[in-house]
């Protein structure tokens, strides 16, 4: 088992357990690493896909749209648009390079994909770049011949060669070996919907009403001084954050450019993130939330789930010196039941949020489901101790 992930610079099964010296697996130096790809199997090309050409563009979507990550029953598979793919792929620092694509060279055809941009993470008190690497991805009809570690060993190369030697990735799959793994859950915005594609079955003893009455939301938000998220937000939205996310094991750190890219709205034709600020009386920033959505196609019947996922969120009710769980607790159930509310507004089907952060403290009291699936956190040629709660929260992509 793991004929390729046995030979990669990452944790294997059966060490774990004892308490380790945490950092990176493998030294080398950018001299040892190859100038050139590993050659592909003939009737093959590597290339880079310019994400700003449109033709391009929309050939990385219709591989995405057609063989990228369905659920365990086929139901469903994410339908990345382009705003999207631009949103996640072209954050500060991200370079052509990164956009690594497989053409088969008579048709040209794009049969395979990945993609990294740097990110500084860190894990307790070790801060570090890494590659995180997304949108793996091989044509249905290559699968099983050894690709992925083809394409994996390339997104390696090209952030060595850059003097990237850590990456950051999740999978719903098990892969040696996880440093976080969560679990999702589901919040109903519109329940017939949901019920109507397979994806909220009826409780038994429940009736349809019953269910739409439960995860009704009111019109209006509640909290004083929540309003959009602007430009001139930026700063105190990262010193904010920057605070909050202290609290835990593993978080990134935000520049204000990063900020700016992940979380203010661009002026595109769909709307890809939503970010929300508590402003006092003072004109101070006390709070934070922010959620993106991506499409899922349902497959049976061509439509589309408009999914919201829970993204960053800071408060300065998590930040006074003694821990305060219950004031906490409270703020918290009150800038998600507005994000909640914010999100029916804007039009999404469901809301997730991931079993990370700060989020057991609000998940049940704002009738959130545990679902079926997981995301294991990986961190490629880095030696870390078990994290719970995992907080790379747009890994969720
Ligand atoms: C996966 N998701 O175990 P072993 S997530 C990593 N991530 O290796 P083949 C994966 N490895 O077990 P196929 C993986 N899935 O022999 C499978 N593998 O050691 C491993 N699906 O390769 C697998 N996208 O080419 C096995 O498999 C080996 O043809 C088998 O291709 C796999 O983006 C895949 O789920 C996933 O498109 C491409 O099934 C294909 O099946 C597919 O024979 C649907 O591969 C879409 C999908 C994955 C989404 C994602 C994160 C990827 C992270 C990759 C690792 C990055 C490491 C860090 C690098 C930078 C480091 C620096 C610096
Ligand atoms: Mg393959």
């Amino acid at each position: 088992a793991y004929k390729f992930w046995q030979t990669q610079p990452v944790p294997q099964f059966g060490e774990e357990g004892k308490k380790l010296e945490e950092g990176p697996l493998k030294i080398q130096t950018v001299e040892e690493i190859d100038k050139e790809p590993q050659p592909l199997v003939a009737g093959f090309d590597w290339v880079t896909v310019d994400l700003n050409d449109d033709g391009e563009m929309k050939e990385v979507y219709e591989l995405l749209n057609g063989h990228y990550v369905e659920d365990d029953e086929a139901m469903f598979r994410f339908n990345y648009i382009p705003e999207v793919l631009r949103w996640a792929m072209m954050a500060p620092g991200w370079q052509r390079k990164y956009h690594i694509g497989v053409r088969a060279t008579e048709s040209r055809k794009l049969v395979a994909f990945i993609s990294a941009v740097p990110v500084n993470i860190r894990v307790r008190n070790k801060t570090f770049t890494t590659s995180e690497v997304n949108f793996l991805c091989v044509h249905k009809k290559l699968r099983g011949k050894r690709l992925a570690p083809v394409l994996i060993k390339e997104v390696t190369r090209i952030s060595n060669l850059d003097g990237v030697w850590q990456g950051l990735y999740t999978a719903g799959v098990v892969l040696p070996r996880p440093v976080s793994t969560c679990r999702y859950y589901h919040r109903a915005l519109n329940w017939p919907k949901l019920h109507g594609c397979g994806f909220s079955p009826l409780p038994p003893g429940s009736k349809p009403q019953y269910q739409v009455r439960k995860y009704a939301v009111p019109d209006g938000t509640a909290t004083k001084g929540l309003r959009p998220m602007r430009e001139t937000d930026v700063d105190a939205v990262v010193s904010l954050l920057t605070r909050y996310l202290a609290r835990f094991d593993m978080a990134p750190e935000f520049t204000a450019e990063e900020a700016k890219h992940w979380f203010l709205p661009k002026k595109d034709v769909k709307q890809v993130i939503w970010s929300y600020v508590v402003e006092d009386n003072d004109k101070n920033i006390t709070d934070f939330f922010s959620f993106f959505c991506v499409e899922s196609s349902i497959i049976k019947n061509n439509e589309v789930l408009r999914v919201a996922y829970l993204f960053y969120y800071a408060t300065e009710a998590g930040l006074t010196t003694t821990p305060d769980k219950p004031a906490l607790k409270a703020r918290l159930n009150a800038l998600i039941h507005d994000a909640l509310i914010l999100a029916k507004k804007a039009k999404l089907d469901v809301f997730n949020a991931l079993s990370l952060m700060d989020n057991g403290l609000f998940l049940e009291q704002q009738k959130f489901g545990g679902g079926d699936g997981q995301l294991h956190y990986y961190l490629f040629n880095y030696r870390a101790n078990p994290i719970a709660g995992g907080v790379n929260a747009k890994n969720q992509l």
